[in-house]
Parts: C-alpha cells; structure tokens; sequence
C-alpha cells in the first residue's frame, strides 16, 4: 500500500522515495526510483530535453508522441538510450499539469536524473548514484522558480552582466575568412555590441584547433583587431570532440570514449565525416582540453562559445569509471579552470542541468534559420532539433525558467531582409524571444542591413524593455503585449515558406 506523506498539501501522493521532508516550498526526497502521483489526472507533461538542442515543450500525454524509433541519425539533440522507450521521459525535470492549471514538479538536485511519466505518475530515477529530488506543487510560474532556485543552491549559479554578441555562424556559416571577418568587424562599428565572436570555420579541423590558411595572420592578430575595435573578442570551439582525420583520433586511441566493444564511440556526423568524443577522465585528454582553452585566451579571446559538448556526457567506456554527468561535470569545471573567471562562457549542444554553475550561458534551444519550419525534419522524421526558426522558439520558451541562475540564449534574431525567408511577423518574434531571454545576438553582417534594419538592430541592441510574464507563452514587453503560442501552435496561415 503506497502511503499517503502529503507533507506540503502537495497534490500528490509519494508512493516511492526516501526521507520525505519539508521545505519552505515543496518536499523533498531522495533515492532512485522515487514515485510521485499526481491526486488529478495529467492533462499535460511537461518534457525538458536532454541538451540545448533538445525537444522542450509541454506534450499532451494522450495524443503527443514520444520520441519513437526513427533512424540514428535524426537522433541527434536527443540523450541516448531514452529517446526510443515508448513512454514520455525528460532530463532532470518532468511536470504534470492538472485539469485546474495547477502544476506537480519534479526535479532532480544531481546530475544524473531522469523524470518520466508512467501511468499517471512522475516517476524519477538517477542513472547512478540516487541523489536528492524537489517536488513541489502550485502554479507553473513558482513550481519552475522555486526548482531553479534549489538547483543554483546545489549546482552554483554564476550572473554576470550579459553581452551583446555578433557571431558569423547564421550569415556566413562556415564560409569565413580574415577579410570577411574584418570587414564585418568595420561593419559593427558604432552598433552597441560587446562581443564579436568568430564561429565554426576558424580552424585546421574538429580536433585541431589551430587557424587554418584562411586566417594567415593568426588568432592573436585578430583578437587584437577586435579588442582594439572595442570589443570583447569571442571564439566558437568544440573542445570534447574529434574528428576521425585529427591526429587526437587517429594517435590518441586511449583518450576517446569507447562502446561496449573497445572501439570510439559514436559521437556524430558532420565535417565530411564521423567524430567521436573525448574520455573527460582520461588525464592526458584532460591536459589536452584545458591546453587548448588556455591558449585561446592566451590568444586574447574573452568569450568562447563552447559547442557540442554533449560528447563528453555520452554513455560509454571511460578510463575511470565514473557517471557520464559526473564525467562531463569535471570535464567543464577543468574548462573552467583553464579560462579563468573573467572569460564569458557559452556552452552550447550542452546538457543543460549539469552545465548550471560553470558556465555564464547557455543555449536554451535549437539552431534558428532564416526560415520558419523544417518540413522534413520536424514533419516527417521527427527530428525537432534541425534549424528551424518555430522549435527553436518553441523550447527556448520553455527553458527561460533557467534564467535566474544561468544566461539562457535562444540564438540570434534577424534584421535583414536579404537572404531571409521569415516574414516581418516572424522575425518579430523571435526578436521578442531575445528581449524576454534578455539574451541579444545576431549575425546579420551589418552591409546586409538597410538603413531602417540597422537603425532596428542598434535600437535592439540598446533597449532594455521591462518584461513581464503574462501566461505561459503570453508576455507584456514594455506594456506591448506579445504571444508566442503562434510558435507553439501556429494557425495554418501562420506557418509561412518552408524548406
Ligand atoms: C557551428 C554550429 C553553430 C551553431 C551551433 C551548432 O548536425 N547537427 O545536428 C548540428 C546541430 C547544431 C549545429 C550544427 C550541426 O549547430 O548550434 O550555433 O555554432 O554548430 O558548426
């Protein structure tokens, strides 16, 4: 018989954990599994994804799909080894919503824990070690406060003032070179920036952080340019992959991340190529990663954006046996280390739970696109993490509960017509995201800009509107009232050009 410790007028009963006690807002409880029943029927669970590019929304647990069994390689944003169980499962947090509006949370205070739905109730379990949970019950808005401000007491939280960013990624891609880096650089002058940051395409390959021959006057050389031109340099790397033409991967077998059969561990695909992940535990990989970010601040970059570092939190054989979270945990704490505490940290392609307390920011969503959805991946193979500008709205909101103790970026806005498939409305939005993450990037090269988008981008950039949180996906920004559920649930006509 489950007993009734409805300790804090919960709305729930605890059918399967240890030491229930009160807290000033909820109860807590410790062990793997722990059972929470909801005391209503769940209309609505609420699904936090594994890393930042990860599907993050409520689902309706009668008609919404859980992730089922499509090829590997739409996967990916998803935390392996959950995506394929039939049942609705998240990372560290799952909510139910009840008939009422009233919300039952449950959240992990570890690394390792998963939250699912089964009949009816919130199941928790922690991957290795048991570790503690939050439960708490009342309305979204404090159910989801009141967790994030445990996990800030458990894990760290680190605020500091938050840049204003150019990056290349979303108007160049890869396609960057010194000139075209220095002349956005001109392009940017007299737009209130902080950081100009140079995105993938930079260096030699996954793995080998050195300039490639589009950069022939060095990284050094270039920081300084952008410090001179005021502004904070900032550089994108992916310090916990490979990829299998580096000479790490192909001279340093003993440092990757190994499968249940000796050999790396699959990691991606991308670059022309496979890449596999580093073994955060193995010493010598670890002397190699924290190198790698010394001399990039050496090279006079003060903000890195630290991407797809869900490599270091795959499951796999380590050289020391610990948890894959506790693994990736000491992995970015060395990152951490070799930075120093004045270099702004992104992470990005990061589980989001064990990122909280290391870095300044973190990706809250998929990669936005200069259209809105992405038929064939999010349609048709269910892959919610290709660029498409509606998803990445979508689980950015859903994540911007995170912000009081981490940055929570949910990617660039627009401002150019050029190059743009999303109508005006469109990129409105997503512009109103940024002001409601108070997060603000962009890429438009500012010789893209007409005259009217340039004075928006800069005027953008300077405000700093008073937000206030109307509903869930409803906010008044300076008393303008913005609704998001257009992303969440667009209105046919609202869909606009597609892939
Ligand atoms: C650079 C980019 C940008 C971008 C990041 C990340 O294959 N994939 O699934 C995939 C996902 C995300 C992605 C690239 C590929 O984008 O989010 O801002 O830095 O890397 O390569």
């Amino acid at each position: 018989m489950p007993t009734e410790l409805d300790v804090n007028r919960l709305g729930a009963a605890i059918e399967a954990g240890a030491d229930p006690r009160r807290d000033d807002a909820g109860t807590r409880l410790s062990g793997s599994p722990v059972v929470v029943r909801p005391s209503f029927d769940a209309t609505l669970f609420y699904r936090h994804g594994w890393q930042s590019w990860s599907d993050t929304r409520w689902v309706d647990p009668a008609i919404g799909r859980p992730l089922t069994p499509v090829p590997e390689l739409v996967l990916q944003g998803e935390d392996p080894g959950y995506s394929r169980q039939g049942r609705h499962a998240g990372s560290h947090v799952g909510a139910v919503q009840g008939p009422d509006g009233s919300v039952l949370l449950l959240g992990a205070l570890g690394l390792g824990g998963r939250v699912e739905l089964d009949d009816g109730a919130l199941v928790g379990r922690y991957e290795d070690e048991a570790g503690e949970w939050f439960v708490a019950h009342g309305s979204e808005q404090d159910v989801f406060v009141e967790y994030a401000a445990r996990l800030g007491s458990a894990l760290g939280s680190r605020k500091r003032p938050t840049p204003r960013v150019w990056c290349s990624w979303y108007s160049m891609y890869s396609d960057i070179d010194e000139q075209r880096m220095l002349e956005a650089l001109e392009g940017v002058q007299g737009l209130p920036f902080d950081s100009f940051q140079v995105d993938d395409g930079w260096q030699r390959d996954i793995g080998d952080w050195e300039p490639n021959a589009a950069f022939p006057s060095g990284m050094t050389s270039l920081a300084q340019r952008i410090r001179a031109a005021g502004l904070l340099p900032g550089l994108w790397m992916a310090p916990f992959i490979v990829h299998e033409r580096s000479s790490v991967a192909t001279d340093q077998h003993q440092w990757l991340l190994r499968d249940e059969h000796g050999s790396p561990a699959a990691a991606g695909n991308g670059w022309g190529g496979d890449y596999y992940a580093l073994d955060l535990t193995h010493p010598e990989a670890r002397e190699w990663v924290g190198e790698r970010i010394r001399r990039s601040v050496e090279w006079g970059f003060g903000y890195l954006k630290l991407d797809f570092l869900y490599a270091g939190a795959l499951p796999g054989r380590r050289h020391e046996d610990q948890p894959r979270e506790l693994a990736y945990r000491s992995g970015i704490e060395l990152v951490r280390e070799a930075a120093g505490e004045s270099t702004y940290l992104l992470a990005c392609g990061a589980p989001i739970v064990p990122s909280v307390g290391v870095f300044d920011g973190i990706r809250v969503g998929p990669d936005v696109a200069p259209w809105w959805e992405n038929d064939l991946g999010t349609r048709y193979l269910y892959a919610l993490a290709v660029p498409n500008t509606r998803y990445a709205i979508v689980t950015s909101l859903h994540r911007l509960w995170l912000r009081p103790i981490i940055d929570t970026d949910p990617d660039v806005a627009y401002f150019r017509s050029r190059y743009q498939m999303l109508n005006p409305t469109q990129q409105r939005l997503l512009r109103d995201l940024a002001r409601v993450a108070e997060f603000r990037a962009t890429s438009d090269p500012p010789g893209w800009l007409d005259p009217e988008e340039r004075e928006a981008l800069s005027a953008f950039l300077d405000e700093s509107p008073e937000v206030r949180r109307l509903g869930r996906y409803r906010y008044a920004i300076d008393g303008r009232e913005v609704d998001f559920s257009v992303a969440v649930e667009p209105p046919p006509e609202y869909r606009g050009p597609v892939l």
